[in-house]
């Protein structure tokens, strides 16, 4: 039994230590990248199960990416695929406040998940099965994955959050919001950004974050979560509008804030915290995720929650 079940893509990270154009850059950190294995590292570091699926190269950067996610607490089912490698994330930094990320992973291991990669048991057994739009854009198997993941959950009564998470690389907005609109009305929790949320909503939507959210609720999900960045996050749950104000930190990479705040809000979903509790949970967990390189490493533990309204002079002791 595990509280949270993901799969998607997980790739290895190159992240270029230089600032300027990426052929420029000599040296770069090694580790990894996956919105859904963010959100499962997220959770665990607050204090719940949580379990990863996907598929990996046969290769070192699928070790790698096996032996973090272990020693992240997340259980880990990284199927080794001899037959692709792993996808590969490369971030550049082509100005002090400009990061540019391509990806390499067409015909990557993690793009060839099929339904029998994923266990109904272990989806019926979840209490939250969390799902990006980012694995139905990889695959026609990816895609039938998700489709199967879904109705198992739906089935089962497992609470089921989707992450829009828009990837212009692998589809265009059309077909995206083609598969999003088939899709919400079996999803419970929604996260996205202004601009993810207009793929899905009617355009005669006006784009503001209220308005928005009421559009995607009309079509199925509880809970609606419109995450604006610095600007903070507003959140529709059973009618009833909250919004919160973000939390001032010096941003070092932004990549895997929405992760963070996915997990935040999941993370106290699952412990039965209020509402205004869990909206300030993720957007605390947002800020943190920005404080660091890295998609996830700086994720907080629940101790460090708190950290963020303390102290004036920025010291914990
Ligand atoms: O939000 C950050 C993640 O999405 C990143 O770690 C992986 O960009 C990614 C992708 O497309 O899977």
């Amino acid at each position: 039994m595990t509280d949270l079940v993901t799969f998607g893509e997980t790739m290895a990270l190159f992240a270029a230590r230089r600032t300027g154009p990426l052929r420029f850059a000599r040296d770069f950190d090694l580790g990894l990248g996956g919105a859904e294995s963010n959100v499962a590292i997220g959770v665990a570091r607050l204090g719940h199960s949580a379990t990863w699926v996907g598929r990996v190269g046969a290769d070192e950067f699928g070790d790698l990416i096996r032996a973090t996610l272990l020693g992240e607490g997340v259980n880990t089912e990284a199927i080794a695929d001899p037959g692709a490698p792993t996808g590969l994330m490369i971030k550049g930094r082509r100005t002090a406040d400009l990061i540019d990320v391509s990806y390499y992973r067409g015909g990557s291991a993690g793009s060839r998940l099929a339904p029998a990669d994923l266990d109904p048991a272990l989806i019926r057994g979840a209490r939250v099965l969390h799902l990006s739009a980012i694995t139905p854009a990889l695959s026609a198997s990816a895609r039938e994955a998700a489709r199967h993941a879904v109705a198992e959950a739906r089935a089962a009564g497992v609470l089921v959050s989707l992450d829009v998470n828009y990837r212009r690389a692998l589809w265009s907005p059309e077909e995206a919001g083609t598969w999003l609109r088939d899709t919400i009305g079996d999803v419970d929790v929604l996260f996205a950004t202004v601009p993810e949320a207009r793929l899905v909503a009617d355009g005669g939507v006006p784009a503001e974050p209220v308005a928005l959210a009421e559009a995607l609720a009309a079509l199925g999900p509880r809970h609606v979560l419109i995450k604006s960045g610095a600007e903070g996050a507003m959140e529709l749950s059973d009618g009833v509008v909250r919004h919160a104000e973000p939390y001032e930190v010096t941003e070092v990479d932004p990549v895997g804030a929405g992760d963070a705040f996915a997990a935040g809000w999941l993370a106290d979903w699952l412990a039965g915290a209020t509402p205004g509790q869990r909206l300030r949970t993720a957007c605390a967990a947002g800020a943190f995720a920005v404080t660091s390189q890295g998609d996830w490493e700086s994720l907080p533990r629940r101790g460090d929650l708190s950290l963020l309204r303390r102290g004036a002079d920025g010291v914990s002791r």
